[in-house]
């Protein structure tokens, strides 16, 4: 099969280093992230052909980020280069009782402007697979157009399509987005879905009764979701139990039309940096399914990926797979159906 192509925005993360508040010093550390490239990179570091389609601003900034991806072996022919501005995140990592916090600086970005223009036919030619995340339709009217016609595309030309619903509510508000109709068109076109029971109840405008219980809830969604969208053949989320802020227990679970799977909790303590343990979540199942993993141990493989990223400073999963081989076998996570 062809490539996994990822379509998102890449955005500069700053962060206030050494759990210090947003310019508490005159130090800022610079890296780069956004949920579609985090999957990104992550596929090329476990050796997989991963395209990035996008748009960059033609200047230093867009073109560190597109030197950064290559660093690691992302393919970046499918990045445009426009006049415009690059997507910024601030990012106030969490420390002892103090939870984490995200400003995002991003309006009217190069991305923003400029992903509706892009030819879908030319960026999925040859591609076997796209990933998209509900961020890039909660950026603004124009890329959730773009969003919707990806995944519309994709599945025109037969790629599988994996979404992850990542919803961000402040994306969302500041311009009064339908994120239910948008992100249910999108789901809609998708085999793969990653995102939990409150994703699926908003998408899906149902309530869920909390006195079910955790796994209840999950049954309930897997359930819903099956229902509403035709083409979902697997269903993926991660829960995770929050002891203190550094110190979280985290399991996977998997849904398919005859099957679930679930793996008991990996403890992860201290946590280093929890931004992007989704995404490596996300590659990680990916990874599973195009190399022909059981079920179980797709799920036990993504679980270890993402626990390794809450060690690893940064947005990006670097980890390869033999790396991810070696945290899932120091420590069996029990995989039950
Ligand atoms: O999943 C990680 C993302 O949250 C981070 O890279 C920033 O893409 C981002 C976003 O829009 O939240």
């Amino acid at each position: 099969a062809g490539p996994v192509v990822c379509f998102g925005e890449v955005l500069v993360r700053l962060a206030a280093p050494d759990n210090e508040l947003l310019l508490q010093s005159p130090t800022l550390k610079v890296s780069f992230g956004g949920a579609e490239a985090n999957v990104g990179v992550s596929l090329a570091r476990f050796g997989h052909a991963a395209r990035m389609l996008s748009v960059l601003p033609d200047n230093g900034l867009g073109h560190a980020a597109v030197d950064e991806l290559r660093r690691y072996g992302v393919d970046t022919s499918g990045i445009a280069f426009t006049p415009g501005r690059m997507g910024l995140y601030f990012l106030t990592p969490g420390a002892a009782q103090r939870s984490s916090q995200v400003l995002y600086d991003r309006a009217d970005s190069a991305f923003s402007r400029g992903a509706c223009a892009i030819d879908w036919d030319a960026g999925l030619a040859g591609a076997g697979w796209l990933h998209v995340s509900g961020v890039t339709a909660a950026i603004g009217p124009e890329t959730a157009k773009a969003a919707v016609e990806a995944v519309k595309a994709a599945r025109r030309l037969g790629l599988t399509v994996s979404m992850d619903c990542n919803y961000r509510a402040t994306l969302w508000q500041a311009w009064g987005g339908d994120a239910p109709a948008i992100l249910g068109e999108m789901l809609s076109q998708a085999d793969l879905v990653f995102g939990d029971h409150r994703d699926i109840a908003l998408v899906l405008g149902a309530s869920f009764e909390s006195g079910q219980g955790a796994d209840g809830l999950r049954r309930w969604a897997a359930d819903m979701a099956f229902k509403a969208w035709p083409n979902l053949a697997r269903l993926a989320c991660t829960d995770r139990v929050q002891h203190t802020v550094n110190h979280h227990e985290l399991a996977g679970f998997l849904f398919s039309r005859d099957g679930a799977w679930r793996t008991g909790s990996r403890t992860m303590d201290p946590i280093i940096d929890r931004i992007g343990g989704g995404d490596a979540f996300a590659a990680g199942v990916i990874h599973g399914l195009l190399t022909g993993m059981a079920e179980a141990d797709l799920l036990e493989f993504a679980v270890a990926a993402a626990v390794l990223k809450h060690a690893t400073p940064g947005d990006l999963n670097l980890a390869t797979v033999a790396d991810v081989e070696a945290v899932r076998s120091s420590h069996s996570l029990d995989v039950r159906r």
